[in-house]
């Protein structure tokens, strides 16, 4: 028996600084809608998908920070959500600002999470690869924020059995690292899903500036590839609050190959029928790990953050 998970790969276009959380659910809900009317089991949405990226901005008050957060999931604006998911029958992967009271104080991360057909949060991911600077860098046409206003995430990247199959979540900055597929891979992952928001312009690299798609395809292509499994990667993208975007938005298969993707820079659906057991073919034979991957020969273990291996 053949395991197909039909999923839609909802980009959004940009969020207005001022646009309500209540207008953007509804712009998620329209998605899921459609997703839904084309028989998709699970649609997957962007990082930081219920407000504008505000870490382009900088804060002091902590209470203008907070105000991007969502403390509880779902809350008030964001059940609907979970009561279509419920009623429609239809998973979603969401990004949002998470509040979190833990260890007696208040914590602060970049989150996802996984919903399955009953409405019930079944996976949660905390963002590992905080991109950008903690500090107000005025040389800056915009600032990228994350270290400042996100704690490192403390969940690892787990999987989680869903679906029919085993999922993994990263979120945007994660996808460049391949540490953070082959950690899933390792656990057998079969769909890694993942959002983002990337700036066309990277002020430390302008020189990268043209290569955005590029760099964008070739990190989920290869960890797709790598690990034998499905990647879902989803932009929020286009100008927002003066700030181009990449679209991009794409379905890879556990061959490396796109198989759909987006084409305009605005809210759009991209959908592919995917069979969990197309990893088999190569989690059995050029990427059985238990047989070909050499761990012990690789003469170094880098625990260390920053770690650099003796010359
Ligand atoms: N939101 C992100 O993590 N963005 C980064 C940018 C800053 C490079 C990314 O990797 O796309």
């Amino acid at each position: 028996m053949t395991r197909i998970v039909t999923v839609g790969a909802a980009q959004l276009g940009p969020i207005a600084r001022t646009e309500s959380r209540a207008g953007v659910v509804n712009r998620l809900l329209a998605l899921l809608h459609q997703a839904k009317s084309n028989g998709c089991d699970l649609v997957v949405f962007p990082e930081l998908a219920l407000t504008t990226f505000f870490p382009r901005w900088y804060f002091e008050d902590q209470a203008d920070i907070d105000a991007w957060f969502e403390p509880r999931m779902p809350g008030p604006e964001t059940e609907p959500l979970f009561d279509a998911a419920r009623r429609l029958g239809i998973g979603f992967y969401l990004g949002y600002a998470e509040l979190a009271e833990e260890e007696g104080r208040t914590r602060h991360f970049n989150t996802s999470i996984l919903v399955d057909k009953a409405g019930v949060i079944v996976g949660k991911y905390r963002k590992v690869h905080l991109p950008g600077h903690a500090e107000h860098e005025p040389w800056r046409r915009f600032q990228h924020l994350e270290k400042r206003y996100f704690e490192t995430g403390n969940l690892g990247f787990p999987v989680t059995r869903a679906f029919g199959g085993i999922f993994g979540m990263c979120i945007c900055n994660d996808r460049r690292w391949p540490e953070t597929y082959r950690v899933m891979g390792l656990q057998g992952v079969e769909m890694v899903l993942l959002g983002y928001n990337t700036p066309v312009h990277n002020p430390p690299a302008p020189e990268h500036d043209a290569l955005g798609n590029f760099h964008n395809s070739l990190v989920m292509q290869s960890g797709a590839y790598q690990n034998g499994t499905w990647v879902v990667g989803v932009a929020k993208a286009g100008c927002e609050e003066g700030v181009d975007q990449i679209g991009n938005t794409i379905i890879v298969a556990p061959s490396g190959e796109i198989v759909a993707a987006c084409s305009t820079l605005g809210d759009e659906l991209a959908l592919a029928r995917c069979d969990l057991d197309l990893t088999r073919s190569f989690k059995t034979t050029v990427f059985d790990f238990a047989k070909h991957r050499e761990p012990q020969h690789y003469g170094l273990i880098v625990a260390r953050k920053g770690a650099i291996p003796p010359p």
